[in-house]
């Protein structure tokens, strides 16, 4: 942020004037209408960094930090959506600017919510990067899962295995023919060590001009790859929670961070646990990239693709077009959101 020029006696009296009426209307219950249209300059681009509350801090086109109120009549503003944004002729103690408007989306994060349904976490985000490790286990189960997430929000999601420096001889087969099954459908992967240090310059450049997220079970190394690419991550997020006074809200929302090497971060525990929560079974066939050529022309309409007559998809799992690991992870997910909803049935009828 910019240095503060000393305040001329006229600017603390019409400070202080502010600030009465801030007060006053406070008491009328508007805090959000407290800057005044008058005292506001032109409007320019911002991107929401983080949002906390009635408030918001906006990174300006100019590179600028500013805490912002938000106009009343936004529904939704996460971190990482583009605003229009009004910056004030004189800075309050707390608050810089308005947020006037949002733009559309071109995409968004959302997770279930026990109060609103479902609850957008984070906006324009570019790649989901999966991070899935060697350590404790290789598993595509867990990868596929993700993918089918990624592929539902229409984000373009990236594979990276970390730890390869404990990849063993012996297990190195396998995982590479479980790699190379992902690539033959389309996706990217990358091998990496965050503690070695070797394949992250090639994360630097996946990054590059890229708003991108990292998910992933818990232990694969998502914060020790996340601090080889950007060592003052936490310094960041210190910053901010010191200026704001709400530094206990820094750890639950979502925030967007600059990478030096270019690019930007949008990262939470809450964004990190992004997961498969709930689909219908014909979104997750459809999330099944290599699916989606034989999807509707099964011969029955409520296929379950399993040993239904006529199933396209079957056919093509026997012709060798689907791999098996992937049509098998296809029914262990389908199972499992069965279950779920199976549980959830018995909780609400004995609620
Ligand atoms: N050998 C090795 N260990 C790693 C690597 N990356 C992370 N770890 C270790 O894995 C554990 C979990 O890492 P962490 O970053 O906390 O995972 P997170 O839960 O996904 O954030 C820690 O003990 C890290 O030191 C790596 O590339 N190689
Ligand atoms: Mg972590
Ligand atoms: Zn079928």
């Amino acid at each position: 942020m910019s240095k503060k020029k000393p305040l001329s006696q006229g600017q603390r009296r019409r400070m202080r004037a502010n600030h009465e009426k801030r007060l006053q209307r406070k008491d009328a219950g508007d805090a959000v209408t407290e800057l005044q249209d008058s005292s506001l300059g032109p409007e320019q681009l911002g991107t929401v960094i983080s949002r906390f509350g009635q408030h918001a801090d906006i990174e300006t086109e100019a590179g600028q930090l500013v805490r912002c109120n938000i106009r009343r009549n936004i529904q939704s503003l996460v971190t990482g959506d583009k605003v229009i944004v009004r910056l004030a002729n004189e800075t309050t103690a707390t608050i810089a600017g308005v947020v006037e408007a949002v733009h559309p989306r071109h995409s968004s994060l959302s997770r279930p919510d026990l109060y609103d349904g479902i609850k957008v976490i984070a906006a324009n985000i570019d790649q989901i990067l999966i991070v899935s490790s060697v350590v404790p286990s290789f598993t595509t189960q867990i990868i596929d899962r993700y993918l089918v997430a990624a592929e539902d929000t229409g984000i373009v999601p990236v594979i990276i295995l970390n730890k390869i420096d404990l990849l063993t001889a012996e297990e190195a087969p396998e995982v590479e023919a479980a790699l190379k099954r992902y690539q033959a459908i389309g996706y990217r992967v990358y091998q990496v060590s965050s503690l070695d240090g070797s394949g992250v310059d090639s994360i630097k450049a996946l990054l590059k001009d890229k708003v991108s997220v990292f998910v992933g079970q818990s232990g694969v190394g998502k914060s020790s790859l996340i601090n080889a690419l950007l060592p003052d991550a936490e310094l960041l997020t210190g910053d901010v929670s010191e200026n704001s006074g709400l530094g206990q809200h820094t750890t639950t929302t979502a925030r967007l961070l600059h990478f030096p090497s270019g690019g930007d971060l949008v990262d939470s525990p809450g964004v990190r646990e992004f997961a498969l929560w709930h689909l219908p079974a014909e979104r997750v066939g459809w999330c099944f990239v290599e699916f989606r050529d034989y999807i509707g022309t099964c011969k029955f309409r409520d296929c379950k693709h399993k040993n239904d007559p006529g199933c396209a998809i079957t056919a093509a799992y026997e012709d060798g077009k689907i791999a098996e690991d992937r049509y098998n992870n296809y029914h262990r997910i389908i199972d499992s959101l069965d279950e779920q909803r199976h549980a959830r049935h018995f909780r609400n009828d004995n609620d």
